[in-house]
Protein backbone atom coordinates (compact mmCIF):
# COMPACT_ATOMS: atom_id res chain seq x y z
CA UNK A 1 0.00 0.00 0.00
CA UNK A 2 1.46 2.95 -1.67
CA UNK A 3 -0.03 5.77 0.53
CA UNK A 4 0.65 3.85 4.07
CA UNK A 5 3.76 3.18 3.49
CA UNK A 6 4.71 6.18 2.45
CA UNK A 7 3.13 7.90 5.96
CA UNK A 8 6.12 6.10 7.87
CA UNK A 9 8.86 7.58 6.76
CA UNK A 10 10.26 10.36 4.95
CA UNK A 11 12.88 10.50 2.38
CA UNK A 12 14.44 13.31 4.29
CA UNK A 13 15.81 10.78 7.45
CA UNK A 14 17.23 8.15 4.20
CA UNK A 15 19.26 11.01 2.49
CA UNK A 16 20.29 12.38 5.82
CA UNK A 17 21.75 8.48 6.51
CA UNK A 18 24.28 9.47 4.16
CA UNK A 19 25.03 12.03 5.81
CA UNK A 20 26.34 10.87 8.77
CA UNK A 21 28.76 8.03 6.50
CA UNK A 22 31.39 9.96 6.30
CA UNK A 23 33.99 10.53 9.10
CA UNK A 24 36.32 12.81 10.06
CA UNK A 25 39.30 11.15 8.83
CA UNK A 26 37.53 10.65 5.57
CA UNK A 27 36.06 7.17 6.06
CA UNK A 28 33.11 5.56 4.63
CA UNK A 29 30.95 4.13 7.99
CA UNK A 30 29.21 0.89 7.09
CA UNK A 31 26.53 0.81 9.67
CA UNK A 32 25.09 4.27 8.05
CA UNK A 33 25.74 3.72 4.44
CA UNK A 34 23.85 0.44 5.11
CA UNK A 35 20.63 2.01 6.78
CA UNK A 36 20.54 4.91 3.86
CA UNK A 37 20.38 1.64 1.39
CA UNK A 38 17.59 0.16 4.09
CA UNK A 39 15.59 3.10 3.26
CA UNK A 40 15.85 3.58 0.24
CA UNK A 41 14.50 0.14 -0.31
CA UNK A 42 11.41 0.86 2.10
CA UNK A 43 11.07 3.59 -0.43
CA UNK A 44 11.29 1.88 -3.61
CA UNK A 45 8.48 -0.96 -1.89
CA UNK A 46 6.06 2.09 -1.45
CA UNK A 47 6.13 2.83 -5.71
CA UNK A 48 4.67 -0.65 -6.16
CA UNK A 49 5.38 -4.86 -6.51
CA UNK A 50 6.66 -4.33 -10.02
CA UNK A 51 10.38 -2.77 -7.73
CA UNK A 52 10.46 -5.97 -5.54
CA UNK A 53 13.08 -7.71 -8.21
CA UNK A 54 15.24 -4.64 -7.83
CA UNK A 55 14.78 -4.26 -3.69
CA UNK A 56 15.36 -8.10 -3.41
CA UNK A 57 18.44 -8.07 -5.23
CA UNK A 58 19.65 -4.64 -2.99
CA UNK A 59 18.47 -6.60 0.39
CA UNK A 60 20.54 -9.47 -0.28
CA UNK A 61 23.53 -7.82 -1.13
CA UNK A 62 22.67 -5.24 2.44
CA UNK A 63 22.67 -8.62 4.25
CA UNK A 64 25.67 -9.35 3.25
CA UNK A 65 27.15 -6.80 4.84
CA UNK A 66 25.44 -6.73 7.41
CA UNK A 67 26.48 -10.15 8.63
CA UNK A 68 30.19 -9.36 8.02
CA UNK A 69 29.09 -6.87 11.03
CA UNK A 70 27.82 -9.38 13.11
CA UNK A 71 30.35 -11.51 13.08
CA UNK A 72 33.40 -12.07 15.08
CA UNK A 73 35.36 -9.84 12.84
CA UNK A 74 33.03 -6.61 13.02
CA UNK A 75 35.80 -4.36 13.75
CA UNK A 76 37.16 -4.74 10.45
CA UNK A 77 34.07 -4.11 8.73
CA UNK A 78 33.40 -0.51 10.40
CA UNK A 79 34.35 1.71 7.34
CA UNK A 80 34.74 0.60 3.84
CA UNK A 81 38.46 1.20 4.66
CA UNK A 82 39.03 -1.06 6.88
CA UNK A 83 36.73 -3.45 4.95
CA UNK A 84 39.24 -3.24 2.22
CA UNK A 85 42.53 -3.37 3.67
CA UNK A 86 41.24 -6.40 5.76
CA UNK A 87 39.75 -8.33 3.02
CA UNK A 88 42.68 -7.79 0.76
CA UNK A 89 45.03 -8.51 3.54
CA UNK A 90 43.86 -11.75 4.10
CA UNK A 91 43.36 -12.91 0.61
CA UNK A 92 39.42 -12.72 0.71
CA UNK A 93 38.84 -10.74 -2.58
CA UNK A 94 38.46 -13.29 -5.71
CA UNK A 95 39.45 -11.46 -8.45
CA UNK A 96 38.67 -14.39 -10.87
CA UNK A 97 35.19 -15.17 -9.91
CA UNK A 98 32.17 -14.39 -8.20
CA UNK A 99 32.13 -14.31 -4.47
CA UNK A 100 30.36 -12.94 -1.77
CA UNK A 101 33.00 -11.04 -0.43
CA UNK A 102 32.08 -7.47 1.37
CA UNK A 103 34.00 -5.84 -1.25
CA UNK A 104 32.38 -7.31 -4.52
CA UNK A 105 28.68 -6.98 -2.61
CA UNK A 106 29.66 -3.29 -1.99
CA UNK A 107 30.64 -2.09 -5.39
CA UNK A 108 27.46 -3.81 -6.50
CA UNK A 109 25.57 -0.74 -3.91
CA UNK A 110 28.15 1.90 -5.00
CA UNK A 111 27.56 1.59 -8.50
CA UNK A 112 23.70 1.83 -8.06
CA UNK A 113 24.87 4.71 -6.25
CA UNK A 114 26.10 6.68 -8.73
CA UNK A 115 22.80 6.02 -10.87
CA UNK A 116 20.86 6.78 -7.71
CA UNK A 117 23.28 10.51 -7.81
CA UNK A 118 22.48 11.45 -11.39
CA UNK A 119 18.81 9.77 -11.09
CA UNK A 120 18.01 12.58 -7.79
CA UNK A 121 20.23 15.26 -9.13
CA UNK A 122 17.41 14.42 -13.15
CA UNK A 123 14.63 14.69 -10.83
CA UNK A 124 15.80 17.79 -8.62
CA UNK A 125 16.45 19.78 -11.91
CA UNK A 126 13.96 18.37 -14.29
CA UNK A 127 11.04 20.59 -15.52
CA UNK A 128 7.42 19.92 -13.44
CA UNK A 129 5.62 18.15 -15.91
CA UNK A 130 9.06 15.52 -16.69
CA UNK A 131 8.79 12.22 -17.00
CA UNK A 132 10.34 10.41 -14.11
CA UNK A 133 10.25 7.21 -16.28
CA UNK A 134 13.00 9.27 -18.84
CA UNK A 135 14.84 10.40 -15.81
CA UNK A 136 15.00 7.15 -14.56
CA UNK A 137 15.87 5.21 -18.09
CA UNK A 138 18.21 7.80 -18.98
CA UNK A 139 20.23 7.89 -16.22
CA UNK A 140 20.76 4.19 -15.62
CA UNK A 141 21.48 3.36 -19.08
CA UNK A 142 24.40 6.32 -18.45
CA UNK A 143 25.37 4.04 -15.52
CA UNK A 144 24.35 0.92 -13.67
CA UNK A 145 23.06 -0.79 -17.57
CA UNK A 146 26.89 -1.20 -18.45
CA UNK A 147 27.12 -3.58 -15.75
CA UNK A 148 23.68 -5.81 -16.30
CA UNK A 149 22.88 -8.35 -19.13
CA UNK A 150 20.41 -7.83 -21.36
CA UNK A 151 17.32 -9.55 -19.89
CA UNK A 152 17.73 -7.15 -16.21
CA UNK A 153 17.79 -3.87 -18.58
CA UNK A 154 15.05 -4.96 -20.35
CA UNK A 155 13.45 -6.02 -16.73
CA UNK A 156 14.48 -2.51 -15.61
CA UNK A 157 13.14 -1.01 -18.34
CA UNK A 158 9.82 -2.51 -17.90
CA UNK A 159 9.54 -1.25 -14.50
CA UNK A 160 10.58 2.48 -14.71
CA UNK A 161 7.81 2.63 -17.00
CA UNK A 162 5.01 2.18 -13.99
CA UNK A 163 7.01 4.91 -12.60
CA UNK A 164 4.57 8.04 -11.21
CA UNK A 165 5.34 11.73 -12.68
CA UNK A 166 7.95 13.99 -11.73
CA UNK A 167 5.31 15.66 -8.90
CA UNK A 168 3.81 12.61 -7.53
CA UNK A 169 7.34 11.36 -6.89
CA UNK A 170 8.76 14.13 -5.53
CA UNK A 171 5.48 14.34 -2.98
CA UNK A 172 5.63 10.36 -2.16
CA UNK A 173 9.10 11.29 -0.65
CA UNK A 174 6.77 12.61 1.78
CA UNK A 175 9.06 15.81 2.56
CA UNK A 176 6.60 18.27 1.73
CA UNK A 177 5.32 20.08 -1.15
CA UNK A 178 7.16 19.13 -4.50
CA UNK A 179 9.07 22.38 -4.13
CA UNK A 180 10.45 21.47 -0.70
CA UNK A 181 11.43 18.12 -1.86
CA UNK A 182 13.69 19.88 -4.40
CA UNK A 183 14.86 22.29 -1.67
CA UNK A 184 15.83 18.51 0.37
CA UNK A 185 17.30 16.99 -2.68
CA UNK A 186 20.16 19.86 -3.09
CA UNK A 187 21.02 20.34 0.51
CA UNK A 188 21.41 15.97 0.46
CA UNK A 189 22.71 15.25 -2.91
CA UNK A 190 26.17 16.73 -1.86
CA UNK A 191 26.61 14.16 0.91
CA UNK A 192 25.92 11.62 -1.37
CA UNK A 193 28.17 12.67 -3.63
CA UNK A 194 30.89 12.87 -1.29
CA UNK A 195 30.39 8.84 -0.41
CA UNK A 196 30.34 8.02 -3.76
CA UNK A 197 33.33 10.00 -4.16
CA UNK A 198 35.37 8.49 -1.68
CA UNK A 199 34.88 4.86 -2.61
CA UNK A 200 35.25 5.64 -6.21
CA UNK A 201 38.93 6.70 -5.11
CA UNK A 202 39.51 3.91 -2.69
CA UNK A 203 38.32 1.24 -4.88
CA UNK A 204 40.43 2.78 -7.72
CA UNK A 205 43.18 2.98 -5.83
CA UNK A 206 43.28 -0.67 -5.21
CA UNK A 207 42.39 -1.77 -8.94
CA UNK A 208 39.02 -3.35 -7.64
CA UNK A 209 36.26 -1.61 -9.43
CA UNK A 210 36.02 -4.47 -11.86
CA UNK A 211 35.67 -7.04 -9.24
CA UNK A 212 33.71 -10.20 -10.91
C1 LIG B 1 12.90 4.89 -8.55
C2 LIG B 1 13.04 3.79 -9.47
C3 LIG B 1 13.98 2.76 -9.10
C4 LIG B 1 14.80 2.31 -10.21
C5 LIG B 1 15.98 1.49 -9.81
C6 LIG B 1 17.06 1.57 -10.84
C7 LIG B 1 18.05 0.49 -10.74
C8 LIG B 1 17.67 -0.70 -11.55
C9 LIG B 1 18.49 -1.86 -11.14
C10 LIG B 1 18.04 -3.16 -11.65
C11 LIG B 1 18.67 -4.27 -10.85
C12 LIG B 1 17.94 -5.50 -10.92
C13 LIG B 1 18.23 -6.71 -10.23
C14 LIG B 1 19.56 -7.27 -9.96
C15 LIG B 1 20.67 -7.07 -10.58
C16 LIG B 1 21.99 -7.67 -10.20
O1 LIG B 1 22.37 -8.59 -11.17
C17 LIG B 1 23.02 -6.56 -10.07
C18 LIG B 1 24.45 -7.05 -10.04
O2 LIG B 1 24.64 -7.88 -8.93
P1 LIG B 1 25.34 -9.33 -9.13
O3 LIG B 1 24.45 -10.12 -10.07
O4 LIG B 1 26.69 -9.05 -9.71
O5 LIG B 1 25.39 -9.92 -7.74
N1 LIG B 1 22.71 -5.78 -8.90
C19 LIG B 1 22.86 -4.44 -8.85
O6 LIG B 1 23.32 -3.81 -9.78
C20 LIG B 1 22.45 -3.72 -7.58
C21 LIG B 1 21.17 -2.97 -7.82
C22 LIG B 1 20.65 -2.26 -6.63
C23 LIG B 1 19.55 -1.31 -7.01
C24 LIG B 1 19.00 -0.54 -5.87
C25 LIG B 1 18.07 0.51 -6.30
C26 LIG B 1 17.55 1.34 -5.17
C27 LIG B 1 16.58 2.33 -5.66
C28 LIG B 1 16.24 3.41 -4.74
C29 LIG B 1 15.17 4.28 -5.31
C30 LIG B 1 15.03 5.60 -4.72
Amino acid sequence: NMAEGAETFSLREVLVAFTACVSEQREVRVDPYLAGWKGLVRFLNCLGTIFSFISKDAVTKIEIIENYRNSDQREKYLTVQSMVEYELANGLVDLQKRSDSGCRTLLRLHRALHWLQMFLEGLRTGKDNSKTSVICSETYNASLANYHPWIIRKAAGVAFCALPTRNTFLETMNVGTAEEAVAMLGDALPYICEVYKITEELYAQHKLLDLP
